[in-house]
């Protein structure tokens, strides 16, 4: 089973700032608990993170017949992007999107997801953690596809 990880922008910069709300470790550590999760639970993967919305998009074009499922954190494209959207639905990769804080208990414009509207589950609010949780969902929902 193979998942690509796609991470938006600014999250280059956990760690640096806003401990309080996206938690104190760093992107590249971020990265190294997504690998140390994969291999527990026998997934390959393969992450990116870029600030750069067409980046996204390429990704996800990319991984079309290449991979089993996609987790993503769109970060602030979130609530802005119909491209991310679209790009998940043209592909038809089952697509788990992660939040590692609340959006819910946020701004009111944090509270609209356009990727989401693709996605089979949204995990929020567990911090870093969530990305455990995403890709256990996904395994699950994927064996239940008999993958
Ligand atoms: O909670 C999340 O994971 C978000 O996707 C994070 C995005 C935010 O725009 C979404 O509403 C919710 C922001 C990521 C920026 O990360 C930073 C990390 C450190 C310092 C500043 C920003």
């Amino acid at each position: 089973m193979k998942f690509l990880v796609l991470n938006g922008p600014n999250l280059n910069m956990l760690g640096i700032r806003e401990p309080e709300i996206y938690g104190a470790m760093t992107y590249s550590k971020l990265e190294e608990y997504i690998r140390g999760v994969a291999r527990q639970e026998e997934i390959q993967v393969e992450i990116l993170q870029s600030n750069h919305e067409g980046v996204l998009v390429d990704a996800i074009q990319g991984a079309y017949q290449q991979v089993d499922g996609i987790i993503m954190n769109p970060a602030a494209y979130t609530h802005t992007s119909v491209a991310l959207l679209d790009a998940l639905k043209a592909v038809q990769i089952p697509c788990v999107e992660v939040h590692l804080s609340n959006i819910y208990e946020r701004e009111e414009f944090r509270h609209i997801s356009y990727p989401g509207m693709a996605c089979i589950a949204t995990v929020y609010g567990m911090g870093h953690e969530g990305y455990a949780k995403a890709m256990r969902i996904l395994k699950e929902y994927l064996l239940g596809e008999g993958k």
